[in-house]
Order: structure tokens, then sequence, then C-alpha cells
């Protein structure tokens, strides 16, 4: 198998900031500089230069050569590179490159809602669907749910919330890595230089159904997950009450496609976590701050249901998820709880102010290590979470205690600097195979997230500059020359594996929204199509834009609610 991957010249196909970064590569033979010509869409040439022979990247096995063209600072639009022979697909520059990036991505996430007819109107005649999973037949779910087999005797109503992904599962753990993505894009509108205020995330700025109530959009779109995250939570009276479950899915897999109301499959709430707990507990303190202003009483109930989960987790610190719990639905099992621990606690101590949060903040070994790992962090690892929000969000700490904390954001922001340096495609990640895993460019953006983040604590450009890097090559500057992002670039995926949508399941089906983002190359080749299709592939080829490659290729709401706070970032760097 050998993929079309185009021209040889690898741009971000959707464009360049024009006080940004301008990078590119060749893939050439070549080993001596070659010269390049940045054209305009009539052909004149608007600057020129040599490139700089990179030797053998280690990711993709290719000889490459990078070019960096950030000299050239004036908008256009149908810009090309051409250099060995070869022209790029077609890009801009322009300071509002990412400007529908940002409404695009956070619409997905109204696209996945379950419980909730969902609106061509708002969203696009194909993409209207009705209710999933409101407990009218054939759906057996989800509002009142029994559990598994001998795990409890009550049954729950936990409608609503995002289908995780391409499946009908609805997991706490990963819920609570979105939900934290999309309130700290809105939080930090409170903090960053270049957010403005964060008008661009106010009411009325999203395509969703609660549009004009008041409350800015993005936090009505988390409300959605938020409210099913405390429905998960185990009620008053019964055995491990506080605790929160696990997941609720179907009790056997499903095929494709499957429309969320044709769901036929039993559903099952799964035991409760010590993980998804501190997950709901930390969201929910999320939200008793963010919600404040808006709706009282909403962010009592979440300021409340936090309370009640840490201290569930606190007695029970060791219900692990069981890896083994793969039927019907994803395991996210998880056995080294202490990060989410460490990011309870913060979210804890960042709304209340108060003492035993810091003092469990403290005494956590996450507290003064290294938290930021060269892959990023997920929703198994999330004290970069906590991190991030005691680095930005104002509170009571000490002044040195601050100072120390902003200093780890920037010290592992200068890191992935070194690597987008190290790397010919300019990603944050090392170059070796273990970088090119499941989800992983979620990782990549979240690495970003970090670049981005030192960007808003220290106004250093470089920075900035890093976290463009890192979208550069999700837009199209790799070695499959693809966006992995719907709808934008030249030539980008669109067939991500979902049960909701892609016409190669069902051609009268659409294929995902534009914004939606596909898990990435993935050198494991854990599903049966890529490991048929792709054996023996260079990590940075292990990829493939079919419907089939759920390991490659799937929608998920943790990979796009980093491509959301990204998108929101950079559309706000009006200046660069
Ligand atoms: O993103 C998850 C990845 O980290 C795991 O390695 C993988 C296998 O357990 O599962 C991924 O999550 C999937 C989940 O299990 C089920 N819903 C779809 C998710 C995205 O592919």
């Amino acid at each position: 198998y050998e993929p079309d991957t185009g021209p040889r010249v690898r741009v971000n196909q959707v464009g360049y900031l024009p006080g940004g970064p301008k990078n590119a590569t060749i893939v050439t033979a070549a080993t001596e500089a070659l010269p390049w010509r940045l054209t305009s869409a009539t052909g004149a040439v608007l600057a020129s230069g040599r490139s700089t022979p990179r030797g053998v990247d280690e990711a993709s096995g290719q000889n490459v050569h990078s070019v960096d063209f950030s000299a050239y600072r004036t908008a256009g639009t149908g810009l090309t590179l051409v250099a060995d022979g070869e022209t790029s697909h077609p890009f801009d520059i322009s300071g509002t490159v990412y400007d529908q990036l940002r409404s695009d991505s956070l619409q997905f996430f109204y696209a996945q809602r379950s419980g909730i007819e969902i609106d061509g109107d708002l969203i696009g005649e194909e993409y209207a669907r009705p209710a999933g999973h409101l407990g009218v037949a054939p759906n057996q779910g989800d509002v009142d749910v029994p559990c598994q087999a001998g795990v409890c005797d009550y049954r729950l109503d936990v409608r609503g919330g995002w289908y995780d992904a391409g499946d009908h599962g609805k997991y706490v753990v990963n819920g609570g890595l979105a939900t934290y993505q999309l309130l700290n894009t809105f939080e930090r509108t409170k903090t960053a230089a270049t957010a403005d205020g964060g008008a661009a995330l106010g009411d009325n700025t999203l395509r969703v159904p609660e549009r004009g109530n008041g409350t800015p959009d993005i936090l009505d779109e988390a409300r959605w997950e938020l409210e099913f995250l405390l429905r998960m939570q185990v009620p008053t009276g019964k055995p491990l009450a506080g605790m929160v479950h696990h997941k609720i899915h179907d009790r056997n897999w499903t095929g494709l496609p499957l429309d969320p109301a044709d769901d036929p499959e039993p559903r099952e709430l799964h035991p409760p976590s010590t993980a998804a707990t501190l997950n709901m507990a930390a969201t929910a303190a999320q939200c008793a701050r963010l919600f404040a202003p808006y709706d009282a009483a909403f962010a009592t109930r979440c300021g409340t249901a936090a309370r009640t989960a840490y201290a569930a987790a606190k007695a029970n610190p060791a219900r692990y998820a069981s890896p083994a719990d793969s039927t019907g639905g994803g395991a996210y099992d998880d056995s080294v709880v202490t990060d989410e621990f460490y990011w309870a606690a913060a979210e804890l101590y960042l709304t209340t102010g108060e003492q035993k949060y810091l003092t469990d903040l403290t005494a956590s070994p996450h507290h003064t290590a290294d938290v930021f790992d060269a892959r990023g962090f997920s929703w198994q690892g999330v004290a970069a979470l906590g991190r991030l929000d005691l680095a930005t969000v104002p509170s009571g700490l000490p002044a040195a205690e601050r100072t120390r904390i902003r200093a780890s954001v920037t010290g592992a922001a200068d890191e992935y600097l070194a690597e987008i340096a190290d790397q010919a495609y300019g990603l944050p990640m090392p170059g070796d195979a273990n970088s090119y895993f499941w989800g992983a460019n979620g990782n990549i953006i979240n690495n970003a997230v970090v670049l981005a983040t030192a960007f808003d604590l220290t106004g250093d450009a470089k920075y900035r500059d890093g976290a463009v890097q890192a979208m550069d090559y999700l837009l199209g500057r790799n070695a499959l020359n693809i966006s992995y992002v719907t709808g934008w670039g030249e030539h980008h995926a669109k067939n991500q594996h979902s049960r909701m949508f892609g016409n190669q399941s069902d051609p009268s089906l659409p294929n995902p929204p534009a914004g939606s983002l596909a898990g990435g190359a993935n050198a494991a080749l854990q599903d049966p199509f890529v490991a048929a299709l792709l054996p023996g592939c260079e990590p940075m080829f292990c990829y493939v834009d079919d419907i089939a490659s759920y390991s490659t290729n799937e929608v998920a709401i943790n990979w796009n609610s980093a491509l959301a706070w990204i998108a929101s970032f950079l559309a706000d760097q009006d200046d660069a």
C-alpha cells in the first residue's frame, strides 16, 4: 500500500500568521541546500531562499530539508512554496487563519451530544438526528440504567453528556479531561492578555441551543457534560456514596453505522472508581468557580458534588477500573491515581481557598515533581492539569510558590521548544516510535497548550511560535501531507471512525463535521485494518484515513478539546 502523499513540499495547508513562524519541510534525495521560492496566487515570486538539509528524519524515515520563510510577513491567499521542482498545496498568510477553527472545533461537542435532538438549523441538516439514549425503544438507556451484574442494586438516570468518540460510550475519566479543557479555554479569557476579555467566547458565539441565555456558550456546552458527570455519582445512603461510576456503555460492542437512537443494546453502569470520582471532583470544582456569576444554584450544586466526591475518593483511594473491562466500551483503566488526587486538590483549592485542600496539594508527590511528560498529558496522566491551573488561576498561593510553579511551566515549554528545533517536521514530541500512539495528535496539541500557557505567563513570543509549529504538523506539515482536521486544509482527514458520521459506512451519512480531529499516526497498529494495511510502517506513516481504523482515525472528545483550546488561543493571536 502506497499512500498518495502529493507534492513533496510540506506546509501548513491552512496558513500562517503574518508575524508568526513560517516553516515547511521538503522531502528530497538532495543532500545540498535547495533554492525555494514563495509564490503568490498569480505566480509572482514573493520571497526566496535556500533550504537547510536535515538528513534522515527519525519519525518518517525520509531524507528532508527544512525551510524557514518567517521573514515574509505580508497577508495573502493562495500562496505556494516551490522547491525541488515541486509546488506545495496552497495556503494563506492571515491574522484570522484560526478564527473559524475555534468555533468549528467546539461545534464538534454539540455533534457528540447524547440525550438531545441535534438541531439541523444549528449544525447543518445533514447532521440533524433524534435524541439518543433517552429510554425510547429500541434504546434501553440512559434514564434508568442498571449496573453490571453484582455492581449495585440501584438504577440511575445518567442521560446526557457527550458520546466519547466513534462509539456511544460515556466515560467519566475521559469526559473529565475534555470538560476541563473546555472550562479552561473559557477560564483563560480571564487571565490571558491576548484573550481580550473573552468576547470571542461569550454568549451567542457558538451554534448551540442555549445561545442567547446570558451564559457564555462554551460554558453551556461544558455544562451538558457536567450535568452527566454529576449524575454518575453514587447516591447518598448507597454503598460507596459520593463515589462516581467509572462509565456507562453498551453491554456488547455494536457495528458501524449506528444512529444513537437506534442502539438496542442494554446499557450498564460500571463500578465506581477513584479516578472517575476525582475527575468529577476536579471538573465540578472548576464548575463551581466559573458558573458562579451566571447560575449560582448550579455553581453551588457543583461545589457540593466536588467536595463529597473528593472526600469519597480519600475514603476509597484505590478502587481501580479493570483493564479487562472492555467489552462494549473502552476500559479507560488507570491504576495510578496520585495525579488525579493532585489535580482535584488543586481545583478544590483554587475554588475554595481552603487550607485542607492546600495541605493535600502540597503533600502530593506531584507538587514538586516534573509533571510535564515529553509525550503530553492525557486522560491517564492529569497532574499537568492541576499544575497549569495553579500557574494561571489567581489564588492565595505564596508568591514564591507561584513563581516556582510558573517556572515549571516555562521549563517544560523550553524542553518542547528544543524538541521542535530537533524535529524536521517541527512537532513537539520525540521522533521515535514511542511518540506515535493511540490518540497522539491530542498529546501533541497538549504540549502546544503548555507552550501557549508559557506564552500567556511571560509574553515571550518564542513560546507562542512553538505552539504554532505544533499546529503546522497537524494541518499538513507531515510525512503524509495530510491535515488531520476535517474541512481544514487542501487535503484533510474526513473518514474518521464513527458510528454517527461517515459515508464510507453508509452513503447517506455525512462525514464528520468540519473541525473534527483524527487520533493520528499510531505505530502500534492497534486495529485489524491498519495491522493488515501498514505492517512495518515508519511511525509518522502509521495512519490511514479510513473509517475502519479506530486506532489511528477515530474522533474523540479528548482530542477535540485539545484542539478547541489551542484554536481559541491561536485565534486570539491577532498581533502575530
Ligand atoms: O484514547 C484511548 C487510548 O488512550 C487507549 O489506548 C485506547 C485503548 O484502550 O482507547 C482509547 O479510547 C477509546 C475508548 O477506549 C473507547 N472510545 C473511543 C476511544 C478513542 O479511540
